[in-house]
């Protein structure tokens, strides 16, 4: 007792200190960036204000700009964990292990999982939500600009550290050419132990770099939370009196509820994260025979692990929701019930997690309940899929690049989600748990529905980012290539799993030549379309035919002019001198200038 109070007392004096600057602070005349979305009203926050050049991009807390940060981070770290993809298919185009070493194999095909779930698909749909939900919504800005920022200041660490051992091999050979001592870059090796990190072998392995790699996932987590708080506060209190809740729109629906989830899961990762951060360098006993045992850790995770894959799919969905509509020339179908199934699959996804578990011997009156809530997830999977369909029929389809991937998508989601309906039926799971048809189910939605509704975003906004237009041939022949490689890639998956053939092993039986080469020429048309999306992108944010007319969808002719394009329409006015320009009068010089790309989030 007489030691805890001179701890107190100094919590007590910290507490004090802090509550004095803080009214401090707020008795000084208001901040030219207060941390509220208003701050752009009331102190005619324009980009005139933001520095120039590389500085502008390290210190904005412009949704829009924060927006653009972190779809380029994602999509560099896509490019990183497809090239572990990559050299997987690689090596699995013989069976024997020719091209890289047993420990290789592993190591990679980890850091690919942790890469492509942590830092690809959350953080470019984090991206997309910065930059169109207050546009959508008709905010100024996120609740929190600042604690945006930070959240995505908080990704780029936290990527070196889980994929540090690469990093650090790769610096150890280039150094060890010198004459110095390259022993700590040669103890830390990439982890390999796969992405659902299962102990004991996670606790046993020596390799210190399983710790390092942990702490970053750990603030991967920090920051997809700060974020998902932030996304949140602002549907909440950002919106307009008059957008009520059934006028909210769809995408944003999808993105409140998935920041539902990743408040409810995330926080629990950590926490699990480091508990076997401690049962690996501190003594303590969790996951240890003697404590909770390696069944906990696998309940944890998956308590963690299930929402987590609806934490990834529901942006794609809410995608899928928004585009679709404008290209059929009609309204979203059931859009209650679109809304009400996404609600649904939030809530019961916490109620499945052990569907992953079906082969570990647990009791067998457990395993029947969470079959039976497994099955019924795909109810409102269904429904959703209905109503894209129906949404469809009759309408008057164009079938322009966006609509192309948002087809792709629903097609990709129908072989995908059924496969998960066989797996989440146990006797058929004892079967195929831990083969390679699991990994064709999910990739088929991992790479068929997620990177297809985000290409479909990037095509359909393009124009309202950059000002610019793509070359909509390629774009749309890039799409056919990928719904092409995503079938040809993981079908054969399917049909290896039901042979028989495990996953995560880099050698196999002779038998199963023919589908592996089928799997791995899938990958590299996966591969030769995501360059043709990039060289595209790139080359028109440069060069690409200048938008004039707002439009580019024919949206006002049905009534679907949504308020983001609104925003772009009155842009581009501002920039054509209809309209003076509100506030600021440095920015009159542009009224007459064209669409410039370079200052797309300027006003
Ligand atoms: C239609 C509803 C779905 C059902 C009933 C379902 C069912 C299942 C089941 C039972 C497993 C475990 C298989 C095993 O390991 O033996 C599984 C694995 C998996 N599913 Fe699904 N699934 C569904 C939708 C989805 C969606 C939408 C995603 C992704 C966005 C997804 C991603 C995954 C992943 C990543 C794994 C493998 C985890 C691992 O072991 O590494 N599933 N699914
Ligand atoms: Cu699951």
């Amino acid at each position: 007792m007489l030691d805890t109070i001179p701890g107190v007392a100094l919590a007590a004096i910290g507490l004090a200190v802090l509550a004095a600057y803080y009214r401090l602070r707020s008795d000084r005349p208001a901040m030219s960036f207060a941390d509220g979305g208003t701050a752009s009203v009331t102190v005619g926050l324009t980009g005139t204000e933001k520095p120039a050049g590389i500085l502008r991009w390290f210190t904005t807390v412009d949704h829009k700009d924060i927006g653009l940060l972190y779809i380029l981070f994602g999509t560099a770290a896509a490019l990183w964990g497809a090239t572990d993809a990559m050299m997987i298919r690689t090596e699995l185009l013989v069976p024997e292990s020719a091209v890289w070493n047993v420990e290789t194999y592993n190591a990679v095909f980890t850091t690919h999982g942790f890469t492509m779930l942590f830092f690809f698909v959350t953080p470019v749909f984090t991206g997309i939500a910065n930059y169109v939900l207050p546009l959508l919504l008709g905010a100024d800005d996120l609740a929190f600009p600042r604690i945006n920022a930070i959240a995505f200041w908080l990704l780029p660490p936290s990527l070196v550290m889980v994929r540090g051992g690469l990093i650090t091999d790769v610096i150890g050979m280039v150094v060890g050419v010198l004459p110095v001592d390259v022993t700590l870059f040669e103890a830390l090796e990439p982890v390999a132990m796969g992405w659902t990190m299962y102990t004991p072998l996670s606790v046993e392995m020596a390799n210190p770099q399983i710790s390092v790699a942990l702490l970053g996932l750990h603030l991967s987590g920090v920051a997809t939370t700060m974020a998902a708080i932030n996304f949140i506060v602002t549907v909440f209190t950002e919106r307009p009196p008059e957008l009520g809740w059934d006028k909210l729109d769809i995408f944003s629906w999808n993105i409140l509820v998935t920041s539902a989830l990743i408040l409810l899961a995330f926080p629990l990762l950590g926490s699990t994260l480091i508990m076997l951060l401690l049962d690996r360098n501190f003594g303590t006993t969790f996951f240890a025979i003697e404590g909770g045992g390696p069944m906990l850790w696998q309940h944890l995770f998956w308590f963690f692990g299930h929402p987590e894959v609806y934490i990834l799919v529901l942006p794609a969905f809410g995608l899928v929701s928004l585009i679709l509509p404008k290209f059929c020339g009609r309204r979203l179908f059931g859009f209650r019930f679109i809304v009400y199934s996404t609600i649904a699959i939030g809530i019961l996804s916490f109620g499945v997690w052990a569907h992953h578990m079906f082969a570990t011997g647990m009791d067998p009156r457990l395993r029947a309940s969470f079959m039976a809530v497994s099955l019924a997830i795909a109810i409102p999977s269904a429904i959703k899929e209905f109503n894209w369909i129906a949404t469809m029929w009759n309408g008057r389809l164009r079938l322009d690049a966006p609509l192309i991937c948002i087809i792709g998508a629903m097609s990709t989601f129908v072989v995908g989600g059924i496969t998960g309906v066989f797996l989440a039926s146990v006797p058929v799971d004892l079967v195929l748990h831990d083969t390679h048809y699991v990994v064709g189910h999910f990739h088929l939605i991992v790479v068929g529905v997620i990177p297809l509704a985000m290409i479909a975003a990037s095509y359909y906004w393009f124009p309202l980012i950059t000002g610019r237009m793509y070359n909509q041939r390629l774009a749309r022949a890039q799409t056919v290539l990928l719904i092409i490689g995503t079938f040809v890639t993981f079908i054969p998956l399917l049909i290896l799993g039901y042979m028989g053939m495990p996953r995560r092993y880099g050698i196999y039986p002779t038998e199963f030549i023919t589908l592996n080469q089928i799997a791995s020429l899938g990958a590299f048309l996966l591969g030769v379309s995501v360059f043709l999306w990039l060289v595209n992108m790139i080359q028109s944010a440069r060069v690409g035919p200048v938008v004039r007319d707002a439009d580019v969808w024919n949206l006002k002719e049905t009534g679907q002019f949504t308020r983001e394009w609104q925003w772009f329409e009155d842009r581009l006015e501002e920039r054509r001198g209809k309209v003076e320009p509100e506030g600021d009068p440095g920015s009159e010089s542009e009224t007459t200038r064209a669409v410039d790309p370079d200052d797309d989030a300027e006003s």
